[in-house]
């Protein structure tokens, strides 16, 4: 069984059979979905982050969160799974960086070091996002990188300007 840590974020509303589905809502039925797959449990949800948006052009701010999970899938298995979720919820590839309906991305599997072409672990920005890490420490404070770097130590020299949680 490996330990997984996943950041979750959406700073655009879906339009499903007419109805909006407000970030808040994306993140909850992503949640869902990993939880109702057999072999991953859910173990930890962080709460939710209102993050201003990282990136270029005029973008909503993010709502962001993170989770701890338990699974038996392999790193590539859990990143289709991911990226099935995404697609499910309407996620439109388009521009690097650009606004998105839901971004599941997985930060740490155990202690993996990997860098292939779909999967590159440790997450390579987590280090410098708060968005990223402050959800992260609230779950897991005591967490570090394969590198030995703490992640609140991390978390510390990010600007956590904006970042309101919810
Ligand atoms: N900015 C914030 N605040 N939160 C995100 O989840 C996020 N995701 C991204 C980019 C576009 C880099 N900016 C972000 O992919």
């Amino acid at each position: 069984m490996a330990l997984a840590y996943i950041g979750l974020g959406s700073n655009l509303s879906d339009n499903v059979d007419g109805h909006i589905v407000a970030p808040q809502a994306q993140l909850n039925k992503a949640l869902n979905s990993l939880s109702s797959h057999r072999q991953i449990n859910l173990v930890t949800v962080s709460s939710f982050y209102q993050t201003p948006p990282i990136g270029p052009g005029e973008q909503a701010d993010y709502i962001n969160a993170a989770a701890k999970l338990e699974t038996q899938l392999t790193p590539l298995q859990l990143l289709d799974y991911l990226q099935s979720i995404e697609q499910q919820q309407g996620r439109v590839r388009n521009i690097r960086w650009g606004a998105r309906t839901l971004d599941l991305d997985i930060l740490l599997y155990n202690q993996l070091v990997q860098d292939c072409d779909r999967l590159t672990l440790p997450h390579p920005r987590m280090r410098e996002r708060g968005f990223v890490l402050a959800p992260l420490t609230e779950i897991e404070p005591q967490l570090s990188l394969p590198n030995g770097e703490n992640i609140a130590a991390l978390l510390a020299n990010c600007s956590m300007q904006g970042i309101v949680k919810l």
